[in-house]
């Protein structure tokens, strides 16, 4: 299956929103105007967009922290998102909280909560519920490969593959659980190598090439789709910015930053459109525009909406 050339710019358009989007959080934070604690997914964009760019309504989503393309792509409106962060009334949980925990279940997102790894779960049970209904729909999981090591995930991943569940496990690894390196989070090569331990298929793909990540989800979802099992799909990227935006990230290198950063996933991708004459000045620059005004937007939104209010402080709060 191949994308036709407006689903080519549609891919480009998510991924320059998704960038927009978080460099302008960036900002608004350091200017002490969003509330939230920010975790950036800059330079991760091709795996949310990839990944999640045509998937059915019905499919079940399970973001991680990082995931604002996730979000995006799943149609959850810029503005409930900017909101959120602000910790609006308006935000995606009504300013309960202010991190990207939240999720929007009548289009499927579920609201991840701050305990990592514990969404995978929760996907494996989306999936079986899926199975048991005769439904034909995908549950996809998030999470960071520091979230790989907590006792959720295998749990999930075992339960899954014995029940062959149509689950895709996407493990974005980008090289840093806040600040510990790979080397001391795992003693395997990839993440992706534990899937044989389940029983399914475990894929590595280059988590900066938003095709090859499109690619390899196709794979994932027909097998899922047709009954063959879960995918557990490891994205190898890296983490731009520190784990938030108040970690300056002193445990790596300039080095090493450099040369992730040259194979941003945007310009990339821009190469292969215009090589393709898809993309051209023009179209770049609408895109570009087409972003910003959203984001403004959306900015414009949550500054304006209210904050909660003390009456609702104990409304939907379990204890
Ligand atoms: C069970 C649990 N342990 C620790 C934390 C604190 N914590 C939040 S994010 C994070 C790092 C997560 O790393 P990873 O899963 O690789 O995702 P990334 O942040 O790199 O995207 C840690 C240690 C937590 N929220 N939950």
């Amino acid at each position: 299956m191949e994308l036709r050339p407006g689903e080519l710019l549609d891919l480009y358009y998510y991924m320059v929103l998704s960038r927009t989007f978080e460099e302008r959080v960036s900002t608004l934070y350091k200017q002490g105007r969003v509330q939230a604690g920010v975790f950036s997914g800059i330079g991760q964009e091709a795996i949310c967009i990839g990944t999640c760019y045509g998937l059915e309504d019905e499919d079940f989503v399970a973001p991680a922290h990082r995931d604002v393309g996730v979000f995006l792509v799943k149609g959850v409106s810029p503005r409930a998102i900017m909101a959120q962060l602000y910790g609006r009334a308006t935000g995606l949980s009504g300013g309960k909280d202010s991190a990207l925990h939240a999720g929007e279940p009548e289009l499927n997102v579920f609201g991840t909560t701050s305990m990592l790894g514990a969404q995978i779960c929760v996907t494996t049970g989306a999936a079986l519920a899926f199975k048991m209904r005769h439904q034909p729909h995908v549950a996809v999981s998030y999470f960071g490969e520091g979230a790989a090591a907590r006792g959720d995930f295998h749990e999930a991943l075992n339960f899954a593959g014995v029940h062959r569940l149509p689950c895709i496990f996407v493990c974005e690894n980008n090289q840093y659980a806040y600040s510990t390196p790979l080397h001391l989070q795992m003693a395997c090569d990839h993440v992706a190598d534990r899937a044989a331990g389940y029983g399914f298929a475990g894929k590595v793909v280059d988590g900066n090439d938003v095709l090859a990540v499109w690619h390899t989800m196709r794979e994932a979802l027909y097998r899922a789709r047709t009954g063959a099992g879960p995918t557990l799909l490891e994205c190898m990227t890296y983490r731009w910015h520190g784990h938030s935006e108040h970690d300056v990230a002193m445990y790596r290198t300039d080095e090493e930053f450099v040369e992730w950063k040259s194979r941003d996933p945007i310009p990339r991708y821009e190469m292969y459109l215009r090589e393709k004459r898809i993309l051209g000045d023009e179209t770049r620059q609408q895109v570009a525009e087409q972003a910003k005004s959203v984001v403004a937007d959306a900015v414009d939104f949550a500054e304006k909406s209210p904050d909660p209010a003390a009456a609702e402080a104990e409304t939907n709060v379990f204890g």
